[in-house]
């Protein structure tokens, strides 16, 4: 016999007791997180090696758990292994990038940018096993028409932040790729009009050369302000 509810409820509760860790307990956790995800980095130097679709999946199980406005997880993840779509996609990304680096009147860009020595050429999206692509949905389609759907940006932005996590954590690299514009991907991926592309992520282990940009991060005091 479950115990009854301690306040009146219009709509279904259940009871929430996760699990309550000693102190210390919690803090060694926490500090292990830390270091494994200080440990993560973007890649652009893809092995070819397969990934398995299970693990494409268990990410995406991760990203589902993401809280949401008002609970209407409003993403979609287009998980592609086909090669003639990935090719499709690394030559409509190169086209959007082509413009994005010739032009000349952004030159703040160009300064942002030099240290990662980027350029227009996208070959990883021909040499990764997986390309997910991670879609918004602006707007929810039901029987009874549209529904609005709250935070979006938030919301994608969030699970997008678990999808990472869970790839790193099964020994994956990544990199958030947004060629600007992304109208492309909904064509390409047949996605329905509600859908608008978010963040395009290659995904494989890194190439046995791998190398990424000699970067550090901010320092607590930047990121964390005390009141
Ligand atoms: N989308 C381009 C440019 C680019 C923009 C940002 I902000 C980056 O952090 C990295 C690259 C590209 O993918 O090359």
């Amino acid at each position: 016999m479950t115990a009854p509810s301690p306040r009146p409820h219009s709509h279904p509760f259940v009871p929430y007791h996760p699990e309550r860790l000693p102190v210390a307990d919690g803090l060694r956790r926490g500090q292990e997180l830390f270091e494994h995800l200080d440990a993560r980095r973007s890649v652009r130097f893809f092995s070819p090696d397969p990934v398995p679709r299970e693990a494409i999946e268990l990410a995406v199980r991760v990203a589902n758990t993401a809280p949401s406005g008002a609970h209407q997880q409003p993403w979609t993840f287009v998980a592609v292994q086909d090669p003639g779509l990935k090719h499709q996609i690394r030559l409509a990304a190169e086209a959007e990038e082509k413009s994005f680096y010739e032009r000349e009147d952004i030159p703040q860009w160009h300064g942002a940018l030099s240290r990662l020595e980027t350029d227009a050429n996208k070959d990883y999206l021909d040499v990764v096993p997986w390309i997910v692509v991670a879609f918004a949905q602006k707007y929810g389609v039901t029987g009874a028409g549209r529904q609005k759907h709250y935070y979006v940006n938030e919301s994608v932005g969030i699970a997008c932040g678990l999808f990472i996590t869970a790839l790193h954590t099964m020994g994956l690299a990544t990199l958030t790729h947004t060629p600007n514009p992304m109208g492309f991907l909904t064509k390409i991926l047949d996605r329905p009009t509600n859908e608008r592309p978010y963040i395009v992520f290659p995904i494989g282990y890194p190439a046995e050369d791998c190398e990424v940009p000699d970067l550090t991060r901010k320092p607590l005091d930047e990121a964390l302000i005390w009141r």
